[in-house]
């Protein structure tokens, strides 16, 4: 079955990217470079989204795991153009060893209720800002699950995308001391920078 992979190294117009992948180019799963090197494994998280116009919004998650280490895929999915490969992801998750999907949709946004419903694994729900309503028709649509089958749901656009990436790495710190350490770290850095900050 084709699958769709992109990476923070492939651009949307398909144009080689500045290390010389083309977008034709497959990279390859769970494989991604940090400032400190590759990321390598099985893919923990995956990140999925249901337009290509939605990864100038979703690169913010990829960059965030990636800064994590965490090892993850980031591919296209749409739960109404292709609902055979959202139905094989969300049905494949846990066997792939995935430990969290999360997916980000705009409009009528039931890709992420489409993945939580055939998986038991978490689903974070990312609304895209939308150019009608401004992502409150993908916020509400991501957010309104009916009871039994949970997708927790982020803030609209980029925070939401960094947020659902932290998240993630949040719930993989639950048993990974490693990544615990290293979410401390992040919050502490966080805090110095706005404690620093001068006005006037
Ligand atoms: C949704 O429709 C996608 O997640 C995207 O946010 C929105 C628009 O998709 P395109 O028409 O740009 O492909 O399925």
């Amino acid at each position: 079955m084709p699958r769709q992979h992109r990476t923070s190294k492939t651009r949307k117009d398909g144009k080689r990217a500045a290390n010389g992948t083309s977008m034709s180019s497959r990279p390859r799963v769970g494989t991604h470079r940090t400032p400190a090197g590759p990321v390598s494994g099985s893919p923990l998280v995956a990140v999925i989204m249901g337009s290509q116009s939605d990864w100038d919004t979703m690169r913010h998650a990829d960059e965030t795991l990636t800064q994590f280490g965490v090892p993850h895929e980031c591919r296209v999915i749409s739960a109404h153009r292709t609902p055979a490969l959202a139905a094989d992801l969300g049905s494949t998750a846990e066997s792939r060893g995935l430990e969290i999907i999360i997916a980000a949709a705009g409009g009528a946004a039931h890709l992420a209720g489409v993945l939580a419903a055939h998986t038991t694994i978490p689903v974070l729900g990312v609304p895209m800002r939308s150019d009608a309503l401004n992502g409150l028709d993908s916020l509400l649509s991501t957010v309104q699950m009916p009871a039994g089958i949970p997708v927790g749901t982020v803030a609209i656009g980029k925070p939401g995308a960094i947020n659902a990436a932290l998240f993630a790495v949040a719930i993989l710190a639950n048993s990974r001391p490693a990544l615990r350490k290293k979410l401390h770290e992040f919050r502490q850095a966080q805090e110095e920078k706005i404690r620093a900050i001068k006005l006037g």
